[in-house]
């Protein structure tokens, strides 16, 4: 059987976009229902890319207030921000010392990232992965629901916590990525070889979760399709339709196959522009109720504070096992 723990974050480092929604903080909702979930915002990620300071301080708190209007409730899940919470660069430090620098150099987003950051390519940067093991190792995690482009830090993750357990003795659950069978990778609305990403230097590949109607309207009518007119699902053939077809599923709570169905025989313009009433109408009650909340400073703040001494309280436990295991002096 799953054990009951569940860890994710995202970054405050930018909009968030409709793939981060769907891949991710929407598929956190069903689980706070009956697991012990913990999520943060990943802040100490965030700065291995260089940040406005004020901005960052600025985008946690919308972070913040976008994961309670999506519909997390403080009183079911822990949400807190990472940095507020010393254990995990405490941990990040022990769990160094068992990872290769050859494994992190392997890592697909710290190929990406240096790439497209060539100016910067940072000690953090590049030690991310173990930061993020760190944040899942410390609360005892089972599962770790991601988007398809995080299975890889999952993955050492687990690796690192196996390495750790042979070495030292049984010490951290072993995680597991659980990555949705649809959504988990929602493409460019340009390119639907790529990801959506936040990033992108293209305003027309993405849509942000606070996009206005206009603009998502606009945005879906000049995504790109193929010369074909069949509205159907075949990832291979139709990368543009069939990732329409499940931003269209996702926003709707329909499966794909309805989706098909829905459209069959219709024309491709009718069909985008559908998909954008579609998340246009989902994302409207979530920009209202974030508006809301990032008004309620005070709220927001014992939401936040609530969290992190809840975390903290979970992330001591761990640290102080680990510090046991390795041999550090902990004035016994
Ligand atoms: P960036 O694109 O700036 O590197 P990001 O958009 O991947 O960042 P993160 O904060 O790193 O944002 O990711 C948060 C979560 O969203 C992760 O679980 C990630 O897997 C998921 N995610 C990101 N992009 C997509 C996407 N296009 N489709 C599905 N899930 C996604
Ligand atoms: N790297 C992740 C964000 C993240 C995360 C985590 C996800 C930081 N720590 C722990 C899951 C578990 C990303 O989505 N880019």
């Amino acid at each position: 059987m799953d054990g009951n723990t569940v860890y994710s974050a995202v970054q405050p480092s930018g909009n968030l976009t409709i793939g981060n929604y769907v891949g991710s903080i929407r598929n956190w909702l069903a689980l706070q229902e009956d697991h012990n979930c913990f999520f943060a915002m990943a802040n100490m990620h965030a700065i291995t890319v260089r940040q406005d300071p004020a901005e960052l301080r600025r985008r946690t708190l919308e972070l913040a207030a976008l994961y309670l209007a999506c519909g997390l409730d403080p009183e079911k899940c822990t949400l807190y921000v990472q940095s507020q919470v010393p254990q995990h660069a405490e941990l990040m430090w022990v769990l160094n010392t068992v990872t290769y620098v050859g494994e992190m150099e392997r890592m697909t987003q710290f190929k990406d990232k240096s790439a497209r950051h060539a100016d910067n390519i940072n000690m953090g940067l590049m030690d991310y992965p173990v930061l993020m093991a760190a944040d899942i190792l410390l609360y005892q995690t089972d599962l770790v629901p991601v988007g398809q482009d995080q299975t890889q830090h999952v993955e050492i993750a687990r690796d690192i916590a196996v390495r750790f357990n042979n070495r030292f003795g049984e010490t951290f659950t072993v995680p597991r990525a659980l990555i949705m069978k649809q959504g988990a990778k929602i493409a460019s609305l340009q390119d639907p070889a790529r990801k959506m990403s936040k990033s992108d230097e293209n305003p027309n590949a993405c849509v942000f979760m606070t996009d206005d109607r206009e603009t998502v309207l606009r945005k879906f009518k000049r995504a790109v399709t193929d010369s074909g007119s069949e509205i159907r699902f075949a990832p291979a053939e139709k990368g543009g339709i069939s990732n329409l077809l499940t931003i269209y599923a996702a926003f709707t709570g329909k499966t794909v196959e309805e989706a098909e169905k829905d459209f069959a025989g219709k024309g491709y313009g009718e069909f985008k522009l559908a998909v954008g009433e579609a998340v246009a109408d989902g994302l409207a009650p979530i920009q209202a109720e974030r508006a809301r909340i990032l008004q309620e400073k005070e709220y927001l703040r014992g939401v936040l504070a609530a969290g992190a001494e809840r975390a903290f309280k979970a992330a001591r436990k761990t640290l102080s096992k680990v510090y046991r295991k390795v041999g550090f002096y902990q004035g016994e």
